[in-house]
């Protein structure tokens, strides 16, 4: 049987551009190398696609340096795909850029239209619910607006809170399957995964949490060793990718793609 939280047969990724040097962050550690990200950004893919999954390659976007964090444009669910609302104002073009692709692969296309915001990378779906964190990007109306649209695909939302200072949910927490979570322990400590099976990244590899469980594989950024060694003993196939250079505009591994 398929578990559609983590058995996916597409992806949708965009190269970075030129203009990846501009792209938003919460603090300036050094300016992205475009070379090096491309390599790490082929990697990625390469990653995506050793899983049998068919990676739709899209091209940069020159206009919007952030466009390469595709997640934060849609949430794809089996039965349809909802545009989002970013509640950065530079990336809010970003999601009518994204629209041909998702109108190609899926029938049902849903919108949030405002005046709420929500970007995609504060949504986990789990196997029972999807947990939406409220943060300086996604607010309650953009979640309200999320929860109506859902529902009718028999989805129940549940609103959690990013922690200060962590751009979004899912920059402390990822899906390891339907049932378990890798989560930082400040995540965590809010309590929003009671009930759940809950994996905390090594104190000091807090940049770890944010992986993708991708059919097979759990996909992560490389460097954090004790993170690696704790999924692989709880019977996770690890596959390290470089994130140095997203990681300098505080993007991870969920972040550079949209998977259905
Ligand atoms: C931003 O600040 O919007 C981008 N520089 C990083 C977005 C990362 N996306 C994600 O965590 N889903």
């Amino acid at each position: 049987m398929t578990d559609p939280t983590y058995q996916f047969t597409r992806a949708i990724t965009r190269r970075p551009g030129q203009s990846v040097i501009d792209g938003l962050r919460a603090e300036d550690i050094g300016t992205p190398d475009l070379g090096n990200m491309l390599e790490a950004h082929a990697a990625y893919v390469t990653a995506l696609q050793s899983t049998g999954a068919k990676v739709i390659e899209l091209e940069p976007l020159e206009a919007f340096p952030d466009a390469l964090f595709v997640e934060d444009t849609a949430l794809c669910l089996p039965k349809g795909a909802v545009l989002m609302r970013p509640g950065a104002p530079s990336r809010r073009g970003e999601v009518a850029e994204m629209k041909p692709a998702l109108r190609d692969c899926f029938e049902d296309l849903r919108e949030v239209t405002g005046p709420g915001h929500i970007e995609g990378g504060d949504i986990l779906v789990t196997g029972r619910e999807i947990l939406v964190g409220r943060s300086d990007r996604t607010d309650a109306a953009g979640v309200g607006q999320l929860t109506e649209i859902v529902a009718d695909w028999g989805y129940a939302v549940r609103e959690v809170i990013t922690p200060p200072g962590v751009l979004h949910f899912k920059t402390d927490c990822s899906l390891l399957d339907a049932e378990t979570i890798l989560s930082t322990r400040r995540l965590d400590a809010s309590g929003c995964f009671e009930g759940y099976r809950v994996l905390h990244v090594p104190e000091g590899e807090e940049a770890a949490a944010n992986a993708i469980r991708f059919n097979d594989p759990v996909i992560m950024a490389a460097g954090f060793p004790r993170t690696a060694e704790m999924l692989d003993r709880a019977g996770f196939r690890v596959v390290e990718i470089d994130n140095r250079e997203s990681a300098k505009l505080d993007g991870g591994m969920s972040c550079l793609s949209l998977r259905f």
